[in-house]
């Protein structure tokens, strides 16, 4: 047996229903981190995977609430915080009814590796609540986010854990939270990031994550020696955050983004897609993706019953690159052989962990390039810890000087996940190069700072 399938081995117990995401996430792991085992003993002497996949404690807790009609509704918190070898646990809140302890903890122990990777003093966590924030009136998502942090607010501190937004959280929730907060402690603080501009949030955090995987996406390009995005059809999925800002990049660079996607179904423009359209409909209004199809009546909308059989509408587009920006095993096997069959150069993932294990390995073994991830979406975190500096030095950066540093971060962790593919003999393969690098770090400081 391999030291990667030993390890495997020591959780195949936490391997059910409720664990499957994070169990795919864990494996992923380990296998591409084999080389480093194998190379230095001290990682398994030191029992590191052990101890970093099991995290410091998972706070859950009952968040009751009323709602417009003056019913009593109740729903479960969580806060799963992973890993400070490297700085205060940082990761954001998720609100949708799919979340569960598997759900925050794949996406905590993910958001681990990816912060170090960051190169920034960030450690890892991520928590959120089963509430569904979807036709609740402001009211309603005011009165949920003021019971959810009565409780979580004894958790949480500027330099102990840092929330941050993620699916169904954005500047509007933030900005409840912060106040609760604010209420409950007294005190000002930078305990959140994404919080709106004009109360302390940073410039350019709504836009960081979409616009930081697009900056990956063009060092990849680079690096591989492939031909730039200007000019190039691409495929975003997704209608939130990270999509409507991957488009928006796309746009100024000149590339032709012809999708978007929301939980109901996908469109496509072939002229490009529409950003202020999209943004009026899906950030001001709330509404479904189908509205578009009003205003511009030659795009096309196909709602989610018309998908191809194990696969999505998006991605049956030719495009030379693709964005999946939705949300967790969006795209698969079958996704990926659409793209194959149709000249899709890279594929950069906006979301986290949007490719299936299937899609991932048909694509690499394809020669698609592909960026993971925790390497190419960590604009959004590096730029909550330009937030919380920000914060702590009572201060206000320009939207250009952000930019510029969002850039330079983007650029450092591409250059480095292929550089240390190439150390550890996996050239070209950026899902180990991510792994591996973020690990080492990480596992590093575990080890220097003792149990
Ligand atoms: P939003 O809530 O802003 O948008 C999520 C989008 O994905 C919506 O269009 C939503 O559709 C769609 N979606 C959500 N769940 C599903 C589902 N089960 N099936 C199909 N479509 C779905 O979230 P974000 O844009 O912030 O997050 C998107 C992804 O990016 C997530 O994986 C998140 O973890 C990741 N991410 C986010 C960061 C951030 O800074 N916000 C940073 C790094 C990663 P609908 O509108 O119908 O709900
Ligand atoms: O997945 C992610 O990196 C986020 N949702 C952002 C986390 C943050 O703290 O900004």
């Amino acid at each position: 047996m391999t030291i990667a399938e030993q390890e495997i081995k020591k959780f195949e117990n936490s391997n059910c229903a409720e664990n499957a995401v994070f169990y795919q996430a864990m494996e992923e792991v380990i296998y591409s981190i084999a080389p480093l085992l194998e190379s230095d003993k001290k990682y398994t002497e030191h029992a590191i995977l052990e101890r970093l996949i099991v995290p410091d404690r998972v706070i859950k807790f009952k968040v009751t609430w009323l709602d417009d009609s003056n019913k009593i509704q109740v729903n479960t918190g969580y806060r799963v915080q992973y890993n400070n070898a490297l700085g205060p646990y940082k990761g954001g809140l998720r609100f949708h009814p799919t979340v569960n302890e598997g759900v925050l903890k794949f996406l905590g122990f993910e958001q681990i590796l990816k912060n170090s990777l960051t190169g920034l003093p960030i450690g890892g966590a991520k928590g959120g609540s089963d509430f569904d924030p979807k036709g609740k009136s402001d009211f309603e998502v005011m009165k949920f986010c003021t019971a959810f942090m009565t409780e979580l607010h004894k958790y949480i501190g500027p330099r102990m854990d840092v929330p941050a937004g993620d699916i169904g959280v954005g500047s509007r929730e933030i900005g409840y939270l912060f106040g609760t907060y604010k209420k409950v402690t007294s005190k000002y603080e930078g305990v959140l990031t994404g919080k709106p501009f004009f109360f302390g949030g940073s410039l350019m955090r709504p836009e960081a994550t979409g616009y930081g995987v697009v900056y990956f996406t063009q060092s990849m390009l680079e690096i591989e020696g492939k031909e730039s995005l200007e000019g190039k059809v691409c495929a975003v999925s997704g209608a939130g955050n990270v999509a409507i800002h991957a488009i928006e990049k796309l746009l100024q660079i000149g590339a032709l983004p012809v999708t978007c996607s929301d939980s109901k179904g996908t469109i496509y423009d072939s002229r490009g897609i529409d950003i202020e359209l999209l943004k009026d409909i899906k950030l001001n209004r709330r509404a479904s993706l189908r509205e578009y199809i009003e205003v511009h009546t030659e795009a096309s909308y196909t709602p989610v019953e018309e998908y191809p059989e194990g696969g999505h509408a998006v991605w049956e587009r030719e495009c030379y690159a693709a964005f999946p920006c939705a949300t967790q095993n969006e795209l698969t096997e079958t996704d990926a052989q659409n793209l194959i069959n149709n000249g899709c150069v890279s594929v950069t993932e906006g979301a986290n962990m949007p490719s299936t294990p299937q899609a991932t390995e048909l694509l690499q073994k394809n020669g698609v390039c592909f960026g993971p991830a925790k390497a190419a979406n960590a604009g959004g975190v590096a730029v909550s810890e330009f937030e919380m500096s920000q914060n702590a030095s009572m201060s206000r950066w320009a939207f250009e000087k952000v930019d510029v540093k969002l850039q330079d971060t983007m650029q450092k962790i591409c250059k480095r996940v292929a550089l240390t593919a190439k150390d550890y003999g996996v050239e070209g393969n950026y899902v180990d190069g991510a792994n591996i690098a973020g690990f080492k770090k990480v596992a590093d400081a575990m080890i220097a700072e003792g149990l």
